[in-house]
């Protein structure tokens, strides 16, 4: 390995406001559907909730000089809705802005340009109680609440990003009910697909009246990358039906404002379509500056000729991403005859392959249906059962003294997480990057998932992702051997 990427590449961190912040009861906040999705039996494996998380709600100013230490240029944050807009009336709340105005002027003054996500899954829940995205007013809600963060933020925010996952959002969230707000119906999964659109072309609309065409625009999708199990006729059917409803479905309106028209056959027996308005395609079709995707692995599938036994609505657990789909819960319509395999070689904590070609693959993919087309890599990372070790050689990271509080470390010395396997598919993944730009994708920036461990929804505190451990007891940072990785790479553009 010897690759040095482009001049002005970008290497930053992700992570999602419920996943880190803590803090549900400051600030004026309001529940979002994951607060009270949590509080539901049996929906989060460990039964814990996003309540206190990482606590970065107080915690951000050392997570800022640990960002720094990292040497990373950019933080992909989200910022939640609920503390922006916490009433039905939509009513913008002061402290809700004062508290993310003091976190991106934090960064800027770090030299660390702040990515941020609009939407990462936590809807007021009174917008939940009025029907949430199947219902069409809640994408005209969030172009509000999009418009209410431009004029507040203004050129404090790098790139708007307007959703993050919508796949996510729309097929866990009401497909299979894995995800907040639990809802098990594919008719308002496709609803909620559209209005999902629908809101990040409206949100662009109303950022760039705000700010003109110098607001850096975009949306974050987890494509799936799925292979035929052969290249018979019936498999690359199988995977061509599966495209349709991971990717396609959010690319063409997007990107090319239009649905294929094969979205509405395979579906005819579940939803007629009738909230797809006149117009909406070309209010979805806006222009972006950048299409952030998310990788974490691939999926081969096979065409599965019986589907006849198979209830669509029978309610075995299945994974929370497009990896490791079971048919027999199926968050996605229109599957039957998909039938996913066993995925192969060693698997992460998630039960996910590990294939970095994959990634190669899909960005060179969107470089030759969208020639131009300016990408970033806004996730990618994994996760494993970690274990910490003493080690009185570890150096920590002092961060700013907060006056009310001892720990003033953004990263504690004297303990470490010697974690090969992560470091191991950090190095594949970049390097994959590498290969992509090198054959003519115009990657601009990578964001490891994540800079901490966090609350990985429906897993609760059960899988850690972070190149940076969080001890949840204490709120302690402890460095990881991948956090040292990715800080040598920031530091020397080089893999
Ligand atoms: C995701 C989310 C993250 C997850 C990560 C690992 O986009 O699914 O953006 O919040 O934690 O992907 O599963």
């Amino acid at each position: 390995m010897n690759y040095r990427f482009p001049e002005g590449f970008t290497w930053g961190t992700a992570t999602a406001s419920y996943q880190v912040e803590g803090a549900i009861h400051e600030g004026d906040r309001t529940p979002s559907i994951w607060d009270t999705f949590c509080a539901r039996p049996d929906t989060i494996f460990d039964g814990s909730s996003g309540e206190n998380a990482c606590d970065q709600y107080h915690r951000y100013p050392q997570d800022i000089s640990l960002m720094k230490e990292l040497g990373i240029g950019a933080y992909r944050m989200s910022i939640a809705w609920p503390r922006i807009q916490p009433t039905p009336d939509g009513t913008v709340n002061a402290e809700g802005l004062d508290h993310y105005r003091r976190v991106l002027d934090m960064l800027r003054d770090n030299g660390i340009r702040p990515v941020v996500t609009l939407y990462h899954w936590d809807l007021p829940q009174y917008l939940q109680d009025c029907g949430g995205w199947p219902r069409r007013d809640t994408a005209l809600r969030f172009a509000e609440y999009a418009a209410s963060l431009a004029k507040a933020f203004g050129d404090r925010v790098d790139t708007w990003t307007t959703l993050n996952e919508p796949w996510c959002a729309a097929y866990l969230g009401y497909g299979c009910g894995d995800h907040a707000p639990g809802i098990k119906d594919h008719a308002q999964a496709l609803a909620a697909v559209h209005h999902l659109n629908l809101a990040h072309g409206l949100g662009v609309r109303a950022i760039r009246a705000e700010l003109g065409d110098k607001a850096r625009c975009s949306v974050t999708l987890n494509l799936s990358v799925t292979r035929a199990a052969t290249d018979s006729k019936e498999d690359v059917m199988a995977k061509k039906r599966a495209d349709l409803f991971n990717n396609e479905v959010f690319l063409g309106p997007m990107l090319e404002g239009r649905y294929d028209s094969e979205l509405l056959t395979a579906t005819a027996r579940v939803t007629d379509w009738n909230f797809v308005h006149d117009g909406d395609l070309e209010s979805i079709r806006q222009p972006i500056d950048v299409l952030g995707v998310n990788y974490y692995s691939t999926n081969t599938v096979r065409y599965r000729a019986d589907a006849t036994s198979i209830a669509s609505d029978e309610t075995a657990p299945v994974a929370t991403t497009p990896a490791g789909l079971d048919v027999h819960h199926n968050p996605i319509p229109a599957q039957e005859h998909v039938e996913t395999l066993p995925p192969e070689g060693e698997l992460t904590a998630m039960g996910w392959n590990q294939d970095p070609q994959g990634l190669t693959d899909i960005l060179l993919e969107l470089t030759r249906r969208y020639p131009g087309l300016e990408l970033m890599v806004t996730e990618n990372g994994s996760a494993w059962d970690d274990e910490v070790s003493k080690d009185d050689s570890v150096a920590g990271v002092l961060g700013p003294m907060v006056a009310d509080d001892a720990a003033s470390w953004s990263v504690v010395p004297g303990r470490i997480v010697h974690d090969p396997k992560r470091v191991a598919y950090l190095d594949a993944h970049i390097l994959a990057v590498a290969r992509a730009i090198d054959a003519g994708a115009k990657v601009t920036g990578y964001y490891a998932w994540s800079l901490l461990d966090n609350f990985e929804w429906a897993l609760g505190y059960t899988k850690r992702f972070g190149i940076v451990r969080v001890d949840y007891g204490t709120q302690e940072r402890i460095w990881k051997d991948s956090g040292l990785r990715y800080r040598d790479i920031a530091h020397t553009n080089v893999i």
